[in-house]
């Protein structure tokens, strides 16, 4: 279950938060395919609660309601069809699974397909659920219950949400049921939401019953679905993530807790040079790494000082870092702006979900903030395709916070996140030539809109990085040669 089953040559999956299936499969066909992207994970397919008293929140969606496949991204049909176009362009899908309960108690009891329940009396006829299928006696989740009680976080309510009981064998079959239609549409993976609040012997159970991929769209037969588990481990709980991976990977969120603080100058870069486990982090490939998720970029979940793309220029750096470093699994947020922290996506009167546009400079409009086409971003998805599975070697800094260090002989990467320039010839590991740098510009049509670094017989460079240039990375690799 840790194997992504990307397409050949791709590393990168984007969760793209709230778009409707007919855009994402746009999205796949005209810009992720092309420039390498591996995989997406998408909003919960699955019928929510319509929550209009809050005004349509995005978190309505992690109010399941029946697990028929109809919410504002679109129906079964529109979700087939941008599995199949998104495989066709060499794209994964990923599901977020919302396994751990159903919809919490609200002023609503209607869902986007026009399923109704009755939470009061745990009567979800769209399942149909009773109140035999749900955990009993009835008690919530205390904030101290984390630190205490792992019985109470598995088997009492997360925030008022109705606690399905995993040991049910009809509860079971009907969570089963729900992943293997998906499989057989073509989805690559699961991210299991509130994984921490689920039995790892149950999820055990689910997971040896899911089908093997569908091999007529592209996986090998055999392949097992990818699975990632949503378990916040920052510490000191009484539940760890230990005791999720002996099943699947996991989300690692001390890493973007870590990289934030690096990049935020509350911690000098220099300390990068043994990134991955020696920081507490899971093993590389138990991990689903990240910056920022659509949580912790707004305050839900854990996190702290998480970097969002409302602070740009330390946001690409800590995201160059992610992909520019073989450690981990990694996947990158795609937001729409939001000052209101509860704000649901870019939408119409009727609560529709508006598409994103796309300027000519590639950019989104409407409201999407679309980090992942971000040039900076997207050419970082190309560097660690490139890449692939070679070390860091040649790690250089000066002491504080300007590193840099090689990809095998493919590829280079240098920072500077000190209050004054990056002035120095360092070893890039690549073949003497010129090079256009992949984020102060691109190449096009052959030509360099950004700097262009001369690599020497000897592989060295000069490379200069000014502290208030608008990026502070420089990044080179074989693909970018003129
Ligand atoms: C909403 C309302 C609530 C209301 C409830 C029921 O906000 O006021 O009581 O509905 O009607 C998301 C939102 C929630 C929202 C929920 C359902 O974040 O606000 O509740 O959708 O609409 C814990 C869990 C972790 C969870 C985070 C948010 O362990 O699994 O809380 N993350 C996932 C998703 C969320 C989603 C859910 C789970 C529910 O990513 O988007 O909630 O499906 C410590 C612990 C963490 C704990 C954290 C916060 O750090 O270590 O484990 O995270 O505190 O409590
Ligand atoms: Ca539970």
């Amino acid at each position: 279950y840790k194997n992504p089953h990307y397409a050949a040559g791709r590393s990168t999956m984007v969760h793209l938060f709230e778009w409707k299936w007919d855009d994402i499969a746009a999205e796949c066909e005209r810009f992720l395919g092309p420039r390498g992207f591996g995989g997406i994970q998408i909003s919960p397919p699955n019928e929510n609660l319509v929550i209009w008293s809050r005004n349509r929140p995005w978190w309505e969606r992690y109010q399941p309601i029946s697990y028929r496949l109809i919410t504002r991204s679109g129906n079964e049909n529109q979700f087939a069809n941008m599995v199949r176009r998104c495989n066709n362009a060499g794209v994964r899908i990923y599901v977020d699974a919302i396994i751990n309960h159903m919809t919490g108690t609200w002023n609503e009891n209607v869902g986007t397909g026009g399923s109704t329940a009755n939470f009061g009396d745990w009567h979800f006829p769209g399942v149909p659920y009773g109140r035999n299928d749900f955990n009993w006696p009835h008690c919530v989740i205390s904030g101290n219950d984390y630190n205490c009680c792992a019985d109470r976080v598995r088997n009492c309510e997360l925030s008022g949400l109705k606690d399905l009981n995993q040991g049910s064998e009809y509860v079971r079959e009907q969570i089963v049921n729900f992943m293997n239609h998906l499989i057989s549409l073509g989805v690559a993976g699961f991210r299991i939401d509130a994984a921490k609040h689920m039995w790892p012997g149950d999820l055990s159970v689910i997971y040896s019953r899911l089908h093997n991929l569908n091999t007529a769209h592209g996986f090998p037969s055999g392949a097992r679905p990818y699975i990632f588990q949503e378990v916040i481990d920052l510490g000191g709980e009484a539940i760890s993530r230990n005791e999720y991976i002996a099943l699947a990977a996991v989300t690692e969120f001390r890493f973007g807790l870590e990289l934030s603080r690096a990049f935020s100058q509350q911690n000098q870069l220099r300390w990068l040079s043994n990134w991955g486990p020696q920081w507490g982090l899971l093993a590389s490939g138990d991990s689903l790494t990240f910056i920022d998720n659509h949580d912790n970029q707004r305050g839900h979940g854990a996190g702290g000082n998480i970097l969002t793309y409302k602070r740009s220029k330390q946001y690409k750096g800590a995201i160059a870092f992610m992909l520019a470093h073989p450690y981990g699994q990694p996947q990158l947020m795609s937001s729409y702006d939001f000052h209101d922290t509860e704000a649901g996506p870019p939408m119409d009167h009727n609560g529709n979900i508006v598409s994103p546009s796309i300027n000519s400079d590639n950019s989104c409009g409407n409201g999407w903030i679309c980090e992942h086409r971000w040039r900076q971003i997207a050419g970082m998805v190309g560097f660690r395709n490139v890449a692939g599975n070679t070390g860091v070697n040649d790690w250089w800094d000066n002491g504080s916070n300007q590193i840099a260090f090689c990809r095998g002989g493919q590829a280079f990467i240098a920072f500077n996140n000190d209050n004054w320039g990056l002035s120095q010839t360092l070893q890039t590991c690549l073949p003497a030539g010129r090079y256009c740098d992949i984020i102060s510009g691109e190449k096009i049509n052959n030509a360099c809109t950004g700097k262009t670094i001369t690599v020497g017989n000897d592989g060295r460079a000069h490379i200069s990085i000014g502290s208030n240039e608008y990026d502070m990375v420089l990044a080179i690799h074989r693909g970018t040669q003129s």
